[in-house]
């Protein structure tokens, strides 16, 4: 830099802030310990990847209604919110999301994918067999933890 140069610039970059999503996603077990995931449409945003049910929190919703209503709405059923699984901050290339991750019981009903995407009942050891967005990985390896080490509570 020019001698006299001054030590510190103004910020002059035209960069936008990087949007930033809180997203809540379900993980509910059947009787049997599988985990209830589903596809994303192949046109979409990370399209044709399983993912566990959720979405985006909407104004004025707390993490607990977030899951109750997009699960509500992609299954058509209603579920009971439990313990909190995992929280993940990860940034794709254009946004950045935290994901929340809790145990949920199903209160009845069989879901039945709203946009007709498949899904699946798995278990926690067969999840590597399926691709997941990235932000998943500590969501599954939480899982999996729990499989060989389980929680009394
Ligand atoms: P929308 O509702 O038009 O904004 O569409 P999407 O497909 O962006 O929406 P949504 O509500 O499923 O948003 C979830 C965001 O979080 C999406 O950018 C993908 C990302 N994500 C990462 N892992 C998961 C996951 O396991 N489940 C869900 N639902 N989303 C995940």
């Amino acid at each position: 830099y020019a001698e006299g140069a001054p030590e510190r610039y103004p910020v002059t970059s035209k960069a936008k802030p990087v949007p930033h999503h809180t997203v809540v996603v379900a993980v509910a077990a059947d009787g049997a310990g599988r985990l209830l995931i589903q596809r994303r449409p192949e046109d979409a945003m990370l399209g044709g990847l399983w993912e566990f049910p959720g979405g985006k929190q909407e104004p004025g919703e707390t993490l607990a209604e977030t899951c109750r209503r997009e699960v509500r709405e992609e299954l058509g059923v209603e579920v009971e919110v439990g313990r909190a699984l995992a929280r993940v901050e990860h940034a794709y290339s254009h946004f950045r999301i935290t994901l929340h991750a809790f145990r949920c019981r199903l209160a009845g009903g069989e879901p039945v994918s709203a946009s007709g995407e498949p899904i699946r009942w798995v278990q926690p050891e067969s999840l590597d067999d399926y691709a997941f967005p990235r932000a998943n990985r500590r969501v599954i390896e939480a899982l999996q933890a729990e499989v060989r080490q389980p929680r009394l509570l």
